[in-house]
């Protein structure tokens, strides 16, 4: 059904497309400084995307829809959204979540690969290495080989992706039970929804509302439009062709990165390093004090400043409704809600972040933990399997496009100080 709904709204998209490279494609949208090429082409506009939009006065948009106004919808939904631009109707659903049932289990292989790794290894280097070892599953690279012409790849790479959302939240349990030293694994209930049968795998808290939370969090994360690090890097990276089992890995490599998808790690970890500091919930003053001495050590404050965003994210928002609907009396949350307060002048007067609001990962770590899941070198985790739909999304949508490989041009100091 999804693959019939995609096969009529694909040559929609690419006759829109035809449409605007006829009438426009000599246009400029865009021009770049030297100071934009040097410093992470912050700002440029060189990239198409349609899943999500990100505005810096907004935030997220997902094909239309306000991230805010959205948050009841299940992760799935989120995907069928970015992927074919419409919320689907139940049947569509049920079909959608039937073909990523199919996939729930993960093959022999894989967990013999996770379990020669190192104990000591990352979560996410543990996932990224599961899913990369998984291209011998690769429908697209069979079809690749077999000479399927190019109208056909989209049709391909959205089988695999399929493959990847279905096996993910198996092998991201897994992971958690095997970094934990839990028992054996928990076999899926084929009667949960996929980011409900997530949380059932992981096995930390059975109650509907730890479920709920990890919805919400599976469909918050799930995209953030075409130019940020994971998505950026699986998207190069499927533009060479390359199976999705590998660009997705290369996305997951990105996302694992401090300044992206690890800053929520790094904020929890700042969060209870201040309630031990403090041994509890610190005055305000206090607080203001202990941010002020780790921007003068040279650090960052983590969950806060965006590279597009000017604003309070609305998914920071999202969690703190879920948050004050929820939790009563946690330390953790309320040193999180303190930080709200404080942060954002401080770092207005401290005056080189442009943006001084809270990013998504102010405030996630901080519920996770009330519900038990207390290891936060595992969050990443979490992101990774909602970015997957995001990415997977845009890699499926790039290939209906023909989009072409991604070659940008650089240039060398001597060529910056003699042409210009
Ligand atoms: N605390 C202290 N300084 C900060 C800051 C923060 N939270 N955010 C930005 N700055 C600093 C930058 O380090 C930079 O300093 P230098 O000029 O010395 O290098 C300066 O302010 C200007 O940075 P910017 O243009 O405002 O921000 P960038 O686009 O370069 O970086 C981000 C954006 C998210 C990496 C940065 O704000 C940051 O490091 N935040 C903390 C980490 C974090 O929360 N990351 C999660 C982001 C969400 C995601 O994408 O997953």
């Amino acid at each position: 059904m999804l693959q019939e709904t995609l096969a009529e709204k694909i040559p929609v998209w690419q006759n829109d497309l035809k449409q605007v490279l006829d009438q426009n494609g000599d246009k400029v949208i865009s021009s770049v400084t030297v100071s934009q090429a040097i410093k992470g082409m912050r700002g440029v506009k060189s990239l198409i995307c349609d899943t999500s939009t990100v505005s810096a006065d907004k935030g997220l948009i997902i094909r239309g829809h306000s991230i805010l106004d959205i948050t009841n919808i299940l992760p799935e939904e989120a995907f069928y959204l970015l992927l074919t631009g419409d919320l689907p109707n139940k049947n569509q659903l049920s079909d959608l979540q039937n073909q990523l049932n199919e996939h729930r289990t993960v093959p022999d292989y894989v967990w013999n690969v996770l379990d020669s790794m190192p104990k000591k290894s990352h979560p996410m280097t543990m996932l990224s290495i599961a899913i990369q070892s998984m291209r011998v599953e690769s429908i697209f690279v069979e079809k690749f080989n077999e000479g399927t012409p190019k109208k056909d790849y989209w049709k391909w790479v959205l089988e695999d992706g399929l493959k990847l959302i279905g096996v993910l939240p198996t092998i991201a349990a897994a992971i958690y039970r095997k970094q934990n030293q839990l028992s054996e694994k928990i076999d899926p209930d084929q009667n949960l929804d996929w980011g409900g049968n997530f949380a059932h795998m992981l096995g930390v808290n059975d109650s509907d509302d730890f479920k709920k939370l990890m919805r919400l969090y599976l469909m918050l994360h799930s995209d953030h439009e075409g130019g940020n690090v994971s998505a950026f890097s699986s998207l190069t990276v499927a533009s060479s062709l390359s199976s999705p089992f590998l660009a997705l890995g290369a996305g997951l490599n990105g996302l694992a990165g401090p300044l992206h998808g690890l800053a929520n790690q790094e904020c929890l970890k700042f969060v209870l390093e201040i309630r031990n500091h403090f041994s509890g919930n610190p005055s305000k003053e206090d607080l203001k004090e202990y941010c002020w001495k780790r921007l003068n050590n040279g650090r960052v404050i983590p969950g806060y400043g965006h590279a597009v965003l000017r604003c309070p994210d609305p998914r920071f928002t999202a969690f703190m409704d879920f948050g004050k609907n929820h939790i009563n009396n946690d330390d953790v949350f309320d040193i999180v809600k303190a930080l709200f307060d404080v942060v954002p002048p401080v770092l207005k007067e401290h005056g080189k972040a442009k943006n001084p609001w809270p990013n998504v990962d102010a405030a996630s770590g901080s519920l996770l933990y009330y519900y038990g899941l207390k290891e936060f070198n595992y969050y990443t985790v979490l992101f990774s399997l909602s970015r997957a739909m995001g990415i997977i999304s845009q890699i499926i949508i790039n290939r209906a496009l023909r989009i072409p490989i991604t070659r940008p041009k650089s240039v060398n100091m001597d060529w910056l100080k003699n042409n210009i």
